[in-house]
């Protein structure tokens, strides 16, 4: 794919609930990567902790690269803020939508690797996946985490045939035109169900899903916010798809 203003105009989605320490570290990350044409939009849930402020702060400072700030009042979901975030990533005529946390779990400098392989394949949506050769999950997960982030994907894999490694991966590259084929303003799950949702919808529109390595690093400040609603809700989500055949 090229694009007629030269490098892609590429925006990092950011979700963020109680993320002060984070944030700004991952910011950093990004610049680090000195990739032109890179944009982070961040979406706040009126975070208690004042990562909304912060973003705002970042914002403000023109740094490079430059942050913009979404906020939300209310904290009702990943699901909820990725669409919201990325509806306005393309409204802002973004090329290339990455979806990352901020936790500092999924490794910035990837981010190159997945654009240049939405440029130089056909693939509509890169994950970074922890799951394909020289891919890891953090070192320091028990054994009963591994086991159940192996059979979610099992789980996933076989009711919907996605044929990913990494069914519920959260670090994403997407071609804008993708997120506008599966009509991601629509998408309604949330948590892991939101990453199995997207690319269900992917495979429905015949386009095709790379993955990358990634080493998933667990979070070292603040606290995971999946709730036991929202690991439901991904137990229950691939029969609703399947059953909905929707997009
Ligand atoms: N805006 C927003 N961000 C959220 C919400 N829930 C989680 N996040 C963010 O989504 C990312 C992943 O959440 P996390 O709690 O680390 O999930 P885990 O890695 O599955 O334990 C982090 O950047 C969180 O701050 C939410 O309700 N709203
Ligand atoms: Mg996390």
């Amino acid at each position: 794919m090229t694009y007629p203003s030269g490098a892609p105009k590429t925006t990092v989605v950011v979700p963020t609930y109680n993320e002060r320490e984070n944030l700004p570290k991952l910011v950093g990350m990004l610049a680090d990567l000195k990739l032109e044409n890179l944009h982070v939009l961040v979406v706040d849930d009126n975070s208690p902790d004042g990562t909304g402020k912060i973003a705002d702060e970042m914002a403000e400072s023109g740094s490079t690269p430059p942050v913009s700030v979404l906020h939300r009042t209310e904290k009702n979901g990943l699901g909820r803020a990725y669409v919201a975030g990325m509806t306005r990533a393309l409204s802002d005529g973004a090329d290339i939508v990455v979806q990352m946390d901020a936790d500092l779990s999924h490794p910035a400098d990837v981010i190159p690797l997945m654009i240049r392989t939405l440029s130089e394949t056909d693939a509509a949506v890169v994950l970074g996946s922890r799951y394909v050769p020289g891919g890891a999950v953090a070192s320091d997960w028990p054994w009963h985490r591994k086991a159940l982030s192996a059979w979610a994907n099992f789980y996933v894999n076989t009711i919907l045939r996605l044929k990913v490694k990494d069914a519920t991966a959260g670090f994403k590259a997407w071609h804008a035109s993708t997120l506008r084929a599966i009509d991601v303003t629509s998408v309604e799950s949330n948590g892991y169900a939101f990453q199995v949702e997207m690319n269900y919808r992917t495979v429905r529109q015949g386009l095709e899903i790379a993955e990358v390595p990634i080493r998933f690093e667990e979070r070292n400040d603040g606290e995971s916010k999946m709730s036991l609603s929202v690991q439901l809700e991904s137990a229950l989500v691939p029969w609703k798809l399947l059953m909905s055949r929707k997009g």
